[in-house]
């Protein structure tokens, strides 16, 4: 059911760094062509660091853990006619031997079952805002709560309630650590008006405070917060605007379930043109970067 490239499985074996990274990102976050060009210019930033990208999805039915550039094109060509799978929607996939593009929660488990335990993506899912009613939390909290993955991310999106996101987050034991800040980001922008209880300053730093959490037998993954670079940054009362009127339509849509983030992401990127495509592309770089000198030092440490 799990299935490697023969690159990623050699990484593996040997040790060396890999970072795992999600599809969803690609089939339903960004409009073709920047999607294709993101996910392989990922792909090289963390080669070039010296270790070994893995980008998961769905493919035929397997779990797979390195897809190829041309499935990469599949996802990526196929876009929203591809099936956001989390974690229900993965045995559908898999007893049916179809294609899906993995969310945050997904890839940390085919990253979890493949060993790889650093993970690249933009944002995670949370808790929405209006939750109390609606109900709508992210799989990704709960699998935050119960895989041991560390996942590198620009923080969350002002789509969600932030607030909450970090609330249910600390409830599920799940450490937050603030990459070079103090501040947790907001995808978009550096701050979103949060603190983190931990700032680490080092990949190195990072990694011990990985092997510390899996350590003390905790099967929780790990929050990394790295905030986009400032010369990407978007001021949080700009995107703020932006957003609410992206949540207004989803309303006025009635869009419901798995549907509401895709609906909200491409609104965003509608709404506010091309500047916050370019910050989502880079921030994503950014954090495999991160990603990539973390697993790094985490493979000399282990
Ligand atoms: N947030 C973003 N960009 C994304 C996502 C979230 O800024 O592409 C995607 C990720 O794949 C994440 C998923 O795991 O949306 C969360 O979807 P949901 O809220 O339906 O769990
Ligand atoms: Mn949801």
């Amino acid at each position: 059911m799990l299935s490697c490239s023969a690159e990623v499985k050699e990484a593996i074996a040997s040790g060396k760094p890999v970072v795992a990274l999600e599809s969803t990102i690609i089939s339903h976050g960004m409009p073709y062509p920047q999607n294709l060009e993101t996910a392989l210019r990922v792909e090289q930033v963390i080669r070039t660091e010296g270790a070994v990208p893995a980008t998961c999805a769905v493919i035929r039915g397997g779990l797979t853990a390195g897809i190829s550039v041309s499935e990469m094109e599949l996802l990526a060509q196929g876009g929203p006619q591809i099936p956001k799978a989390s974690r229900r929607d993965l045995p559908f996939l898999v007893a049916s031997g179809s294609n899906g593009a993995t969310t945050v929660a997904s890839t940390m488990i085919i990253a979890h079952l493949a060993g790889i335990r650093v993970f690249a993506t933009g944002g995670i899912g949370g808790v929405h805002r209006g939750a109390t009613t609606t109900m709508d939390v992210s799989a990704d909290l709960q699998e935050l709560a119960q895989t041991p993955v560390a996942v590198v991310c620009a923080g969350v999106k002002s789509i969600l309630d932030i607030g909450l996101t970090l609330e249910y987050l600390e409830t599920f034991g799940v450490p937050v650590v603030g990459y070079q800040t103090s501040d947790f980001p907001a995808f978009f922008s550096r701050d979103s008006g949060f603190k983190v209880d931990g700032r680490l300053d080092t990949p190195l730093e990072v990694a011990k405070l990985l092997q510390a959490t899996w350590g003390m037998g905790s099967r929780s993954g790990v929050v990394i917060a790295n905030p986009v670079p400032q010369p990407y940054h978007q001021p949080y009362e700009k995107m703020e605007g932006i957003i609410e009127q992206a949540l207004e339509d989803a309303n006025k849509a009635e869009v419901k379930g798995k549907a509401v983030t895709p609906f909200l992401l491409a609104r965003i990127e509608q709404l506010s043109g091309g500047d916050s495509l370019k910050t989502n592309v880079e921030l994503v770089c950014h954090n495999a970067l991160v990603a990539a000198q973390v697993a790094l030092q985490l493979s000399q440490l282990s």
